[in-house]
């Protein structure tokens, strides 16, 4: 008996599935099925939160490629970004070989895992031939309108030296350094994602095999309230001043409005007055504060008033203008009128600056002379104080108020979002370039097409100051304005590599295409992706961008697909001692280190074994040894079996231990089928496995003239099919060891019988004419449809009815079949 190899077996599959293409292997007639599992940035090592992810997504593949679909499985590399950049700011690598250095490296320690992809597809997104295609899809959106420049106040990063789209700030922190982020004022591209979000938000319901609680975050990104716009006279100024509410019901209650510090209007307003300089400082002052900050509850309300008085429009009260740091200049309009009674941001800086506080609204139970003292009412009830609309419930009023409003033309209904535009441009080199160029003559000028792609030049230096790489390199800058042909300067920003990983998964479908990003046939027969697979921290931003450009590129008539992703499935985290693996924390566990010691079957059996795949997992040493345990026991049931020639007893009379190993087989395949098909429960559908294998050694230790062979062997070809999606080289082994001579992937994955999964049997007499001519044993389970069927195919019964007319059938279950005939 050999012992279980398995560096060597490991090995030789690899090899194996590579040279014989059992997996980028493809046939149109079966139908399709796309895993994917969200591409690694190419650190240069994968840790084990990648053997979690990816384990899982073979699992899958595997798994469908046996059930007959025509898996598409494919991987690559999100290999833009700043990591590469600091590297080659730091030890002087150029990030071309810096990353290409480590994608060669990550890629052999992915071979290690013996992962189903077809790397004939692999997609590299620093690649000209993958990137041109980037800048082709932003002249299609720059032609749509959806790719725009501005001048505007956007996140800064002091420490990166680079602006971060408002998702990149976290707790107004940088996400990748934790520095503080500041505002600055910067020319910008971006996407008009907001053009989108009544789309993106409306295509959540398509999302049936999305986890809910992504599809929340998605829905509070996009973020959308319906309210009213209307606007308040100013005194002594010519234009009026919009607000965004989502309360106009309480307009009669705004005692004050509040324009954000940096509202265009503000200087206006002070210009000529003694308030100038205080409004001045204030704004200084504010600028190191992030949005987050500002707006918290926590944040102590600061302003101050300028001045300047408000006229409401329906109440034709006169009220103070103020600038405080909780109004945000880019949400909704900039300005808001405030109603301390009702909203308890608005009531905190009332009560602090002496405003006065009126209630518009009171609950149904209490009477009129309903007062606020420190917490505003901020629920529906009835209308007070306001006028006509008084005694309405405040619902009611809502659409009352709007009304008044638009017929006064100072109002109307609206909608506004949280949702911003994408910010896109980034002051960094490795960075797919933005294809623009800028001609003194001509103004802001796309590239041409057939130009794309603008690739990045090699002579660039890397100081780490402020202005982007590109913006040293002299080969570079200078271009023919692709208009007029004079002398023009290119764009010298880079695009978010955000953009890179909106897409890819579109390139899979045609990775070779050298005249579009994917031929349409392509993408419409792959698309959309079956099963994605990744981390929860891609819930909001790689989510929500990869719909928002599936959805333009859809409008741009090149898929016909509106969602990319049909199921998603968020893998939890991998914890040691209760906290989440990680360099900084020191507590990691090299996925090397583990194939070294067990091999990449006990380390992927691990990780999918230790927990459903959407939990946290904790790693456990001894639940390591626990798989490799078992793997070990799997190899020595079957070797023991070819070795004793058990496999090749006849069969015969089944007997008692016999029908309870058959039941077992056949249970075993239900469950594993079951768990992985609906729930991707794939620690219990190991277990049953586990199960399976005691119960084989049970029966091999049956005195042996009695064990049935065929069933044995059924039994242990059973084991290797079910186990072979989570554990492949040693099945692979043992499969070929049992005297196949393909791969168990183009094996079946095995049925079970519905018949052998019933176990207990009654007995029931079947009567012509209420006279008994036959006894036999049928599932206790059957219902009377079963019943009768089994009744009128039984031999003895059709002799007797041979000829004769069956007026009825009576059945009453688990006692008889009453057949009357004439
Ligand atoms: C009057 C009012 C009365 C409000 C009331 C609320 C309650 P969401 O749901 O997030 O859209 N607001 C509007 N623009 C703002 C800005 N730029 N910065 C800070 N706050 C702003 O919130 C909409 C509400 O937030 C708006 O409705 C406005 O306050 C405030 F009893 O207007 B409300
Ligand atoms: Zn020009």
């Amino acid at each position: 008996m050999t012992t279980y190899d398995f560096k060597k077996i490991e090995k030789k599959w690899q090899e194996n599935w590579e040279n014989e293409k059992v997996f980028a292997n493809y046939n149109e007639e079966h139908p399709k099925y796309y895993v994917l599992e969200m591409f690694p940035y190419p650190s240069g090592k994968i840790h084990m939160g990648h053997v979690r992810n990816y384990s899982i997504g073979d699992v899958v593949a595997r798994y469908k490629k046996m059930q007959g679909f025509n898996v598409l499985h494919p991987m690559g590399w999100d290999a833009f970004g700043l990591p590469a950049e600091n590297a080659a700011i730091k030890h002087g690598i150029h990030p071309d070989v810096w990353t290409t250095q480590n994608i060669q490296d990550m890629k052999e320690q992915l071979d290690t895992l013996g992962l189903s992809y077809d790397w004939d597809r692999e997609v590299t997104t620093c690649k000209p031939d993958y990137y041109k295609w980037t800048q082709w899809l932003f002249l299609q959106f720059y032609h749509k309108g959806l790719a725009y420049k501005k001048e505007s106040r956007v996140n800064w990063c002091p420490s990166c030296e680079t602006v971060l789209a408002n998702e990149q700030v976290v707790n107004g922190q940088c996400e990748r350094c934790d520095s503080a982020v500041g505002k600055k004022m910067l020319n910008q591209w971006y996407f008009k994602i907001t053009d989108y979000a009544e789309d993106l938000l409306a295509d959540i319901n398509l999302l049936e095999g999305w986890p809910n609680k992504v599809k929340i975050m998605q829905e509070n990104w996009i973020g959308k309230s319906e309210g009213a716009e209307i606007e308040f006279e100013i005194q002594d100024f010519e234009k009026s001043l919009k607000v965004f509410t989502t309360r106009p019901d309480t307009i009669f209650g705004a005692t004050y409005m509040v324009l954000a510090p940096e509202h265009p209007y503000v200087t206006e307003l002070v210009k000529d007055t003694e308030y100038q300089e205080k409004v001045k400082a204030f704004i200084t002052k504010l600028q190191h504060m992030s949005d987050i900050e500002r707006t918290s509850t926590d944040t102590e309300k600061e302003g101050l008033f300028i001045g300047r008085y408000c006229i409401n429009p329906l109440s034709g009260q006169k009220i103070p203008i103020f600038i405080a740091n909780y109004v945000l200049v880019d949400y909704g309009t900039g300005a808001i009128m405030a109603v301390p009674a009702h909203d308890q941001r608005d009531l905190d800086f009332a009560r602090k600056y002496n405003i006065e506080v009126l209630p518009v609204i009171r609950p149904e139970e209490s009477g009129d002379t309903f007062t606020i003292d420190t917490e505003a009412y901020d629920e529906e009830g009835i209308m007070i104080n306001s006028g006509e609309f008084n005694g309405l419930r405040s619902a009611e009023a809502f659409n009352k108020v709007c009304e008044a409003l638009e017929k006064g033309e100072t109002g109307k209904k609206t909608i506004n979002y949280r949702l911003r535009d994408w910010l896109l441009s980034r002051q960094r080199y490795w960075g797919t370039p933005i294809p623009i160029v800028y001609c003194d003559r001509c103004g802001i000028v796309p590239v041409k097409e057939e130009n794309l792609p603008v690739e990045l030049p090699l002579d660039v230096k890397f100081t780490g100051a402020g202005l982007s790489p590109l913006t040293t390199s002299e080969s570079f800058i200078y271009t023919p304005c692709p208009q007029c042909g004079e002398t023009a300067k290119r764009e010298t920003d880079t695009m978010d590599t955000f953009v890179d990983s909106s897409w890819y998964f579109l390139r899979y479908a045609d990775a070779h295409n050298e005249n579009l990003p994917f031929a349409k046939e392509a993408g419409d027969y792959w698309m959309p992706v079956d099963q994605y697979i990744g981390g929860v921290e891609h819930a909001i931003l790689h989510l929500l961008y990869s719909r928002f450009f599936t959805k333009v590129i859809k409008d741009l008539g090149l898929i016909d697909i509106k969602e990319p992703f049909k199921n998603l499935l968020t893998q939890g985290m991998v914890l040691k001692d209760g906290a989440k693996m990680s360099k900084s924390k020191g507590n990691t566990v090299s996925p090397e280190e583990i194939i070294e010691k067990y091999g990449a079957d006990t380390a992927r059996l691990f990780v999918l074994f230790a927990a459903p795949p959407e939990r946290d997992l904790e790693w456990s040493d001894q639940g390591v040894e626990g798989c490799f345990r078992f793997l070990n026991r799997v190899w020595r049931l079957v070797e023991e079996a070819l070795e004793n020639n058990k496999l090749n007893l006849p069969s015969r009379e089944m007997t008692k231990q016999d029908k309870d190993l058959q039941y077992m087989i056949h249970k075993t395949i239900k469950k594993v089928t079951e768990d992985i098909e609906e729930r991707f429960n794939f620690n219990t559908a190991v277990s049953g496995i586990m199960e399976l294998v005691n119960d084989l050694y049970k029966y091999k230790e049956i005195d042996k003239s009695t064990i049935n062979g065929l069933l044995f062997k059924q039994g242990i070809e059973t084991v290797i099919s079910l186990l072979s999606p989570f554990a492949p080289h040693m099945t692979e082994e043992l499969w070929h060891k049992m005297g196949n001579t393909t791969s168990v992937y183009l094996s079946q994955w095995p049925k079970y019988d519905p018949k052998a999964i019933v176990r207990d049997e009654v007995e029931i007499v079947l009567q012509i004419n209420g006279k008994v001519k036959e006894k036999i044993m049928i599932p206790s389970n059957l219902d009377k449809e079963g019943l009768e069927r089994i009744a009128l195919e039984n031999e003895k019964v059709q002799r007797f009815i041979e000829g004769k007319e069956v007026k009825k059938v009576i059945a009453v279950p688990k006692k008889l079949v009453n057949i009357v005939v004439k």
